[in-house]
């Protein structure tokens, strides 16, 4: 893994990886395969990263704002509209997969069963997966499935990094408590990325500092 965002020690470092970000999200994206079933997925190739987070917290919507593409995944005001694991190829540098969410109160019990087992199934047996992005709401306090989820992160040994969503529709003081609140939760569990990036899919706040930090687990770019 190369040096990101917090081993950067100068504004041209910060930059330079920014710049960085910038290009590797400039590559086209393409959607290229689905999986409902672990046994279905594509086969290992380069670095992957997964988006993860409860139902409706901005998986599929911040896909789209990093990629400039309007309706590359999937977005809907109804929770539950990803049911797949979905994958997408990052010019040829970097897998990106949108994940399913959970917490979603109204899906039956076996439907949470079901995404559970694919999902820790998939972490686990994903020898590619360079990190897992948690996705939290940046309005609303830490749920009970979220811990779940940091909790299945971790028994499956995968490396996670916590980004705030929909930072544009929350008070700036709020907003702040939030991540203090996360913070103080992250502070408990091993295994979590320590540093945490507040976005807006909407106004497009964070995602340059999203995409350099990506950039660190990609490919590195064909020589010119
Ligand atoms: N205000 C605001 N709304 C957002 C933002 N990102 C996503 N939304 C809205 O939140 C809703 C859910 O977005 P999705 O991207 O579909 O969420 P998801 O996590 O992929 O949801 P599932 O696939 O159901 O798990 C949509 O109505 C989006 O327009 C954001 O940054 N700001
Ligand atoms: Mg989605």
């Amino acid at each position: 893994m190369k040096p990101g965002l917090l081993e950067a020690r100068t504004d041209e470092e910060r930059a330079a990886l920014i710049e960085e970000g910038r290009v590797l999200f400039a590559q086209s994206c393409t959607f290229f395969y689905a999986s409902q079933k672990i046994d279905q997925l594509p086969p290992v190739a380069g670095p992957e990263i997964a988006f993860c987070g409860r139902s409706n917290v901005g998986k599929s919507s911040i896909i789209n704002a990093l990629t400039n593409q309007k309706s590359l995944a999937r977005v809907s005001n109804t929770p539950g509209r990803t049911k797949q694991l979905n994958f997408f190829n990052l010019g040829d540098r970097l897998t990106i997969v949108d994940m399913p969410g959970y917490g979603y109160a109204q899906a039956s019990k076996s439907v949470k069963e079901d995404w559970q087992g694919l999902m820790f199934d998939y972490l686990r047996g994903r020898p590619t997966l360079r990190r897992v992005i948690l996705l939290m709401d940046g309005r609303i306090e830490t749920k009970k499935t979220d811990l779940q989820a940091m909790h299945l992160l971790r028994d499956a040994a995968v490396p996670y990094q916590v980004v705030l969503t929909k930072a544009d529709d929350v008070k700036p003081a709020k907003l702040a408590a939030r991540q203090a609140e996360v913070e103080e939760v992250l502070r408990k569990q091993p295994g979590a990325f320590p540093l945490i990036l507040t976005t807006s899919s909407e106004t497009g706040l964070g995602l340059d500092l999203l995409r350099a930090e990506l950039a660190t687990l990609a490919e590195d770019a064909p020589a010119a």
